[in-house]
Parts: structure tokens; sequence; C-alpha cells
């Protein structure tokens, strides 16, 4: 029986010393330790055995099979570190290795514009706000004082969501400016920039889609010297200090007077070229006085109260700001073209 037991002991410790994995071990266990293992099949012979050689064999027994379970303990431990080491060494960064640099994007050249533009008038006291490119045809037309039979609510104008055509896509920012006019404290002095949708063609001059920037200003005796006061300072902040500008008579049904205002040619100084077809002026935007009829409809009295307002097309801004030719350039996001802003 002990020349079992050590063939036992001697086996088992080379078979956990080679174990390579937990389960090994675990099979191991099993068979030497388990229920029905080597070592119990021992204990079982025990019985055979004489009263004195009994409790020596026992100890021995204990002896071999604690010996057994600190090597499988020693093994289960090594395995583990190993398993440690292998996973750290895989997970290993290379904290050294130069990274490559990601290849950064930039603003489009009509965000920059707007950007611009923002800046100007945030440095005036001006309030940006955003609103519905869905909105109601009243909010577009009507209390804007063009109500039915205005040739821009014509169905080859404007997209309506309904036969009704009280739902459309919005083909101004001006709804904006209602919307403000009825829920902001007064004074008010906000721009409205945003999406614009008209049923045009796309051509170098047209697209179904463009933004607009609007901009308004209702306080306490407003007048036109502050229309063209602003509005100069617009043009020589985003065209250049010096910028000449005038302004035509004009109309629009919001405001009365109304005007165009145009920049003189940065080329040929008013004279007369190809960059502004041989006029010598530039059409930047149409502004004028708000309409008392606007002002009443939104609820503001205008016998206390007196505004003016702006609107400009923003991609022939950036295309005048950054002398580029055909409005298709702005949208078709071709990098080539965009890398050069
Ligand atoms: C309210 C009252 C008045 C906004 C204005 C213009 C003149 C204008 C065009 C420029 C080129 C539109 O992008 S474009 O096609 N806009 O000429 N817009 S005054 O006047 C308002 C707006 C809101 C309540």
């Amino acid at each position: 029986m002990k020349e079992q037991l050590a063939k036992i002991r001697a086996e088992a410790l080379a078979a956990l010393e080679g174990a390579k994995a937990a389960a090994d071990l675990d099979a191991l266990r099993v068979k030497y330790l388990g229920k029905k293992g080597e070592l119990t099949a021992v204990l079982k012979q025990m019985g055979a055995l004489s009263a004195e050689e009994r409790p020596q064999m026992g100890a021995l027994v204990n002896e071999v099979k604690a010996s057994l379970e600190s090597a499988l303990e020693t093994q289960a431990k090594k395995l583990e570190q190993a398993a440690l080491e292998a996973k750290l060494k895989l997970e290993a960064v290379d904290v050294t290795i130069p990274g490559s640099t990601p290849k950064l994007g930039h603003k489009h050249p009509m965000y920059i514009a707007l950007d611009e533009i923002k800046d100007i008038f945030i440095g005036m006291g001006f309030t940006v706000l955003d609103g519905p490119e869905i909105e109601l045809a009243s909010y577009n037309f009507d209390k804007l004082n063009a109500e039915e039979g205005h040739p821009s609510r014509d169905w080859s104008d404007t997209f309506y969501f309904d036969k009704d055509s009280r739902v459309m896509l919005r083909s101004q920012t001006s709804p904006m400016q209602v919307r403000a006019m009825e829920t902001m404290p007064l004074p008010i002095r906000i721009i409205a920039p945003g999406r614009v949708y008209r049923k045009d063609e796309m051509d170098a001059t047209h697209s179904p889609m463009f933004h607009q920037v609007e901009g308004m200003v209702i306080d306490k005796n407003v007048t036109m010297a502050d229309l063209k006061g602003t509005l100069n300072l617009l043009a020589e902040e985003l065209f250049g200090k010096g910028t000449v500008t005038r302004f035509r008579p004009h109309h629009f049904p919001f405001t009365e007077p109304s005007c165009e205002m145009d920049v003189q040619c940065h080329k040929c100084g008013g004279v007369g070229c190809p960059t502004c077809k041989g006029e010598g002026w530039i059409e930047i935007l149409g502004a004028g006085m708000i309409h008392p009829r606007v002002l009443e409809m939104a609820g503001i009295d205008p016998e206390e109260w007196s505004g003016w307002a702006f609107g400009m097309g923003l991609e022939r801004t950036a295309m005048r700001r950054f002398k580029i030719a055909d409005l298709r350039l702005i949208f078709e996001n071709d990098v080539r073209f965009l890398e050069q802003f």
C-alpha cells in the first residue's frame, strides 16, 4: 500500500505540474482526490490492515492528500498568473507610437458668412432666433400683409402640404419674426437666419431651398436713419472699411417705405465691370420700415412703437463675400471646392 501511495503521489504531482489549464486541474482533482478517485480507493483497502498498521497508513494517506491539495493550489495560482501575464501582454499599449493625425473638416463658406453676420449683430445687442420650417400660411403671408391673391401665394411659387393652402414650407424667415413680435417683450432686436423654400428650378442663381437672414428692431422713435446706420455698419464689417452703399426705393408688402441696399462694386469702384454686370453696384439686401398694419396685426400699437426690418439671401451674400460664381457650388459639397475656404 505504501508503494501504491508513493506511486499515486509521484504520478499526481507530475501530472499537476504539467497541467496547462484550470479544466486539467479539475480533472486531476477528480482523478486523485474525488469520491471515486485513486486515494479513496486506497482508503477503502484500509479494512484489510492490522490495528497497528491502520493509523500509520491513515496518516500517510492524509499526508499524500495534503501534498496533492497543496500542489493543486500552487498550480492553480501559477496558471492564473500566467493567464494574467498573457492578457497584459496582449492588451499592452505602446504609448510611444506616434498618433495618426485625423483629417479635420472645416466650416462651409456659407456658414463662415453666417457666423460673421451673427457676430456683427450680436455685437449690437441683437438676439439670434430659430423657428419652424413648416409654417402656417397665416404666419408666412397674412400677418405679413400679403393676403389672399398676393402673387407669392401662388401654387407655382410655394410648397403647400394641403389642398386648402394652410400649411406650407416657409418661403421666408419672416414668420419667426411675427412669432417674436407676438411673444417677446418690447423693445425687440432680433435676427432670424434659416432655410426657406420656393418652387424654383435649380440653376446658377436659383435653388428650391436656400437660406435667409432677416432681422428687425422695434422700439420707440425708430426711424429710417437707424435702418441706414445699422445696415451701413453691416456692409462695412462684412465687405471691408470704406464700403460705399446706396439705398434705392422698392416695394415689399410688409414694409413701408421699402428699399434695397447696394454696395459699390469693389472691382471697378462703380464704373461697371463683369463682376457687377456693368452696373457699378451689387444688390445686397432688402429692407424697410415695418408696415403699421403688420405691427397692428401682432398686437403692437404703431402710434407708440415703430421698427425697421431687413432680409438677405445667405448664399448670395457668401457668393459675393468669397467671389463664388455659381450657386450650385454652395450645395454640391465637392471637397475640392470647400477646401479653398
Ligand atoms: C416682419 C416685418 C418685416 C423682412 C424683409 C426683405 C425686405 C427682403 C429678400 C431679400 C432677398 C428675401 O432672400 S431674399 O429673397 N427680403 O428684401 N425682407 S424687408 O421684413 C420683415 C420681416 C418680418 C414681421
